[in-house]
């Protein structure tokens, strides 16, 4: 009697398990490490920009900065790590060394570092307080490491790597578990260099031997994730920009070798042979270290809103920066933004939710939610199961709204109806209707769509940015070029200047003016040096630059370029000069 009750059941098993497999989703790959996955799923976290630009006002040291000048007052990591945590950060990329090879940790293979300012006697090591209040506060922790070093002897040489390794090494073995890796690709070429003050520029590629570079890190720390921006292929992609967007159409797949241009990294590559997500990387102000002047520019909440439905929504994460001021804390404005905005991610995906359905299930490619009575709507999420693979090409919105299908936009494009990929997180904002029913439909895709989760929204209306006052246009002065490289400027009566701004072109790297000289004059004939020097960063980053200088009487100004980024005529967006009455 029991074997006989036992057979079928066990029959019955087999069956069921088989129609399980039958049903079970294949992967389709190319697909996610369980790195990545854990990764993309910390959604935001926060970048500090620290060093010894905070104290000379500068984007991109030289290398040669007096290490007297690192002295905060009131440096307090717990305060980072709060502030970026109620910002809704879950981890913190910590500028070890910048640029300027000034180590922010006490290396015991060079004497640049924390070790020989007045900061604690000598005694101090950012790295290691901060490590610890992210721990303290339930956040992740990872490292920035500039691979240029303008203040090395050796950099440009073999020596160097090693070095750069060394480094590496004492971070990845110093201050526990580190989630990633932050490798930037910057190389303007000149440096101090331990005194050679000379331009040095490598392969990015070959110099730095990334490979053992990479072994390295998977030894030392297997949970962490690798960026890199060009050459062997990283876990992650810069995403081309640092203004804060992804495409809208935004694959997680990568040619695993090869070249990067733009459209690549800003919209992946749908045959793709492996899997390299994107990382949207901005910062909270204009700049990414702290300047004075920025305080008025730190970015709105409507800004911020927008760099999160341009980087969560459209299938990357948010690396978002918050710098350090010159007491050593973030200031007041840039916590309180923050907060702002991770309550008003808050108040749309988790108070205003009209509807949401896990694992929907599609009925030929469609799904459609149906209110109960006519809601106001105007952001759509969908996720796609990326375990398994980046699988939709193509969908559709429609609503129902007075009886009739009204097709949905995405509002945030400009070309098309933006309704491509998915990936981990595709928002969709769209202007408010009254709908009855909300129908969504897969219309093309790799392979059979597998959807995590669907759910539609109401956002609170907040007004839209005005251009704030460091987009103002500039005055009426009169501009014209003595040749290509030099822009003279004249007013008709004696002006007071206090500074002078600058904006490169926004929409091409030719003409943008790195190296400058500004002169002033009231003849013609004798001209004074206001300042010269190098707007750093300007390519990846194109803002307004500002020189400052003594209140300085004159009548005309010549602004010299003394290197362009790109092409052999200067450019620019716009020019402001600010004078005194
Ligand atoms: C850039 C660097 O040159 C900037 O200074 C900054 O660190 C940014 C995150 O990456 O390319």
């Amino acid at each position: 009697m029991l074997k006989s009750l036992f057979l079928p059941s066990l029959l019955l098993l087999q069956v069921l398990t088989m129609a399980a497999q039958v049903r079970k989703p294949q992967p389709f790959g190319p697909l996610p490490t369980e790195n990545q996955l854990r990764w993309q799923d910390m959604e935001m976290y926060a970048f500090i920009h620290y060093s010894m630009n905070t104290y000379t006002d500068q984007e991109w040291g030289f290398g040669n900065e007096d290490l007297s000048l690192f002295n905060p007052s009131d440096l307090d990591c717990r305060q980072w790590a709060r502030v970026c945590k109620q910002a809704g950060m879950r981890g913190i990329i910590f500028t070890a060394k910048h640029h300027c090879g000034f180590c922010m940790w006490p290396s015991k293979y060079t004497e640049y570092s924390v070790k020989n300012t007045p900061w604690k006697g000598g005694k101090g090591d950012v790295v290691r307080e901060l490590a610890d209040a992210c721990k303290a506060e339930g956040l992740k922790f990872a490292v920035y490491l500039s691979p240029w070093d303008r203040n090395h002897p050796e950099y440009g040489r073999p020596e160097y790597v090693t070095y750069f390794r060394n480094q590496l090494r004492e971070l990845l073995t110093q201050y526990g578990d580190i989630f990633e890796v932050w490798f930037d690709g910057a190389n303007g070429g000149d440096g101090w260099y331990g005194g050679a003050n000379e331009t040095r520029r490598i392969d990015g590629k070959t110099y730095y031997g990334w490979a053992e570079t990479f072994r390295m890190i998977r030894q030392l720390q297997p949970g962490a994730v690798i960026w890199n921006d060009g050459g062997d292929r990283g876990d992650l992609r810069w995403v081309g920009t640092e203004a804060g967007n992804v495409g809208e159409t935004n694959w997680s797949l990568m040619p695993s070798t090869g070249d990067t241009p733009y459209p690549m990294l800003h919209y992946g590559v749908e045959n793709g042979d492996v899997w390299c997500p994107g990382e949207t990387n901005t910062s909270i102000r204009p700049g990414w270290f702290y300047h004075e002047t920025e305080n008025a520019h730190v970015k709105s909440l409507s800004k911020l809103m927008d760099t999160y439905y341009k980087s969560v929504g459209r299938n990357s994460t948010l690396l978002l920066n918050f710098p350090i001021a010159p007491n050593g804390r973030i200031h007041p404005t840039d916590s309180l933004r923050g907060i702002a905005f991770k309550r008003m991610i808050d108040t749309i995906f988790k108070k205003n939710i009209v509807k949401e359905v896990k694992s929907p299930k599609l009925n030929n490619s469609s799904y459609t939610l149906n209110f109960k009575k006519p809601v106001e709507i105007n952001r759509f999420l969908a996720e796609e199961d990326i375990a398994l693979g980046q699988r939709v090409r193509k969908f559709t919105l429609e609503a129902l709204v007075d009886g009739k299908w009204i097709s949905l936009k995405d509002a945030l494009v400009d070309n098309g109806d933006g309704l491509t990929t998915i990936g981990h997180r595709r928002i969709i904002c769209f202007p408010t209707v009254k709908a009855t029913q909300l129908r969504f439909t897969i219309v093309d895709s790799k392979a059979e769509p597998i959807i995590k989760r669907i759910g539609v929204y109401l956002a609170p209306d907040i007004t839209a940015d005005t251009p704030d006052s460091g987009e103002k246009r500039s005055s009426a002065l009169h501009i014209f070029f003595s040749n290509p490289k030099q822009m003279l400027m004249d007013w008709d009566t004696e002006q007071t200047f206090t500074s002078f701004r600058y904006l490169p072109p926004q929409d091409t790297r030719d003409g943008t003016i790195t190296h400058y000289t500004l002169w002033v004059s009231s003849d013609w004939n004798h001209w004074e040096k206001l300042g010269s020097g190098e707007f750093s960063n300007i390519v990846n980053n194109p803002i307004w630059q500002t020189i400052t200088f003594p209140a300085t009487k004159g009548r005309m100004l010549k602004f010299d370029a003394d290197r362009l980024a790109a092409g052999d005529r200067m450019g620019y967006g716009d020019i402001e000069v600010v004078t005194s009455p």
